[in-house]
């Protein structure tokens, strides 16, 4: 298939790029470096350098012999995603173009809007050009756990059947987000189901957990194909952040209680579900939910875990409860299905102990990048931060 994807430099794009062209797709990668340049001004780095796209993928073709065209520019501009899909007409897109962090969203004034305005433009100028370009072409679109919240009842497969007054409907599932940047995931769910409904859109929502890992089978062959590992407050997703702070001594920052419970998932089987929901499409007119994770943890037992296996390899790994920056239940119900991708034939890769060590061993051979200050900043979620240089 000939697949676009939107947002092809981060943590998630890039890998899905050598993942997809690896197996035969005809890939092209989409990117304005939004993270990069969020990340210089907010002063944080990822733990190892990342070259740019095209320096990726020319590494790419000359290591593994698959061609990934690039475009660089903004595609909330109508005339850059012009330009992109005449070039490339896509039978699939594949979505991740999106200010990607919560804590970021919630930093000022100047980061939500910059989030709300870049994640709604550009899932509506996707729409769009799907619908001028190839109305067939399958959106496959990276949404959230975090749009459902934490509700005391079990989170459903993204719909939920009521029963009012002796009348059956089936709706979507009620989202109620923490975040104004998973609220953004909410209004883009919106936007896709307005426009299956009212143009028999071909949609596939993809509701993902925090992502953990570096390594992929594609990745391995060579240093400059990794992808971002964010540790900082900001953009560090955190299963990554505590297996950096493991090796440099740095107490694990669980938030308040540390009951907080995620589903989760490994990097790897983010590519293995993009790829099964790409070679198995939703139907014209279907917005299809498939809930992402394969495992559920508390903050407390991600820490456990990390502490259990760094000790082995000789690190202090202490854990801290620290002040909770966000406004979120730190004790709650949770029980989300997710069979979806399961019955489309996904095998996970769960976290056990070898994952981990390979994990904290990588980290511990770039210790020397870590930047400790970036760790804890506070970014608080009730709006007192102040920080930033967007504030005004
Ligand atoms: N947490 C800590 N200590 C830390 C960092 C996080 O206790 O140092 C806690 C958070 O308070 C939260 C949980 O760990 O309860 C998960 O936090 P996270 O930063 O790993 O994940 P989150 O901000 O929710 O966002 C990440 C991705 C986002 C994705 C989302 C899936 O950045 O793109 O949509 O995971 S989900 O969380 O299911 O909504």
């Amino acid at each position: 298939m000939k697949v676009l994807i939107l947002g092809g430099d981060g943590y998630l794009g890039w890998p899905t790029a050598m993942h997809l062209s690896a197996r035969g797709h005809d890939v092209a990668v989409v990117d304005n470096y939004l993270r990069r340049s969020l990340c210089r001004e907010e002063n944080v780095e990822p733990l190892v350098q990342v070259p740019n796209l095209h320096q990726r993928t020319a590494l790419w073709e000359s290591v593994a012999g698959y061609r990934v065209p690039v475009f660089i520019g903004d595609l909330r501009q109508w005339d850059f995603i012009e330009i992109v899909f005449r070039q490339f007409v896509p039978d699939a897109v594949i979505h991740y173009a999106e200010q990607p962090a919560a804590p970021y969203s919630m930093l000022n004034r100047s980061a939500a809007t910059l989030t709300l305005r870049n994640n709604l433009e550009v899932t509506a100028n996707v729409i769009f050009a799907v619908q001028q370009f190839n109305p067939q072409a399958h959106i496959i679109k990276l949404g959230t756990m975090g749009e459902y919240g934490t509700p005391d009842i079990d989170i459903e497969e993204g719909w939920l059947e009521v029963e009012h007054k002796g009348r059956r409907q089936k709706f979507l599932y009620p989202r109620q987000a923490g975040s104004l940047y998973h609220t953004t995931k909410i209004m883009d769910t919106d936007l896709l189901w307005f426009y299956v409904r009212t143009w028999g859109l071909r949609v596939t929502d993809l509701m993902q957990g925090p992502v953990y890992g570096i390594f992929t089978e594609e990745n391995r062959i060579h240093e400059n194909l990794y992808p971002f590992i964010n540790y900082d407050e900001l953009f560090g997703t955190v299963l990554n952040r505590f297996v950096i702070q493991a090796v440099v001594d740095y107490p694990m920052t669980v938030y308040g209680k540390g009951g907080q419970t995620r589903g989760y998932l490994n990097l790897v089987d983010t590519l293995n579900c993009v790829r099964l929901s790409l070679e198995t499409p939703a139907a014209r007119g279907e917005l299809r939910i498939l809930n992402q994770f394969t495992e559920t943890f508390s903050v407390n037992q991600l820490a456990q875990k990390v502490q259990r296996v760094a000790r082995k390899l000789g690190f202090k790994a202490d854990i801290a409860s620290v002040e909770n920056p966000r406004k979120e239940a730190e004790e709650h119900y949770y029980q989300p299905a997710h069979t979806g991708l399961l019955d489309l034939g996904l095998k996970p890769q769960f976290l056990t102990d070898e994952v981990l060590s390979e994990m904290i061993e990588f980290a511990a051979r770039h210790k020397k990048a870590i930047i400790p200050e970036q760790i804890y900043r506070k970014v608080c979620w009730d709006g007192s931060s102040k920080s930033g240089p967007g504030n005004g």
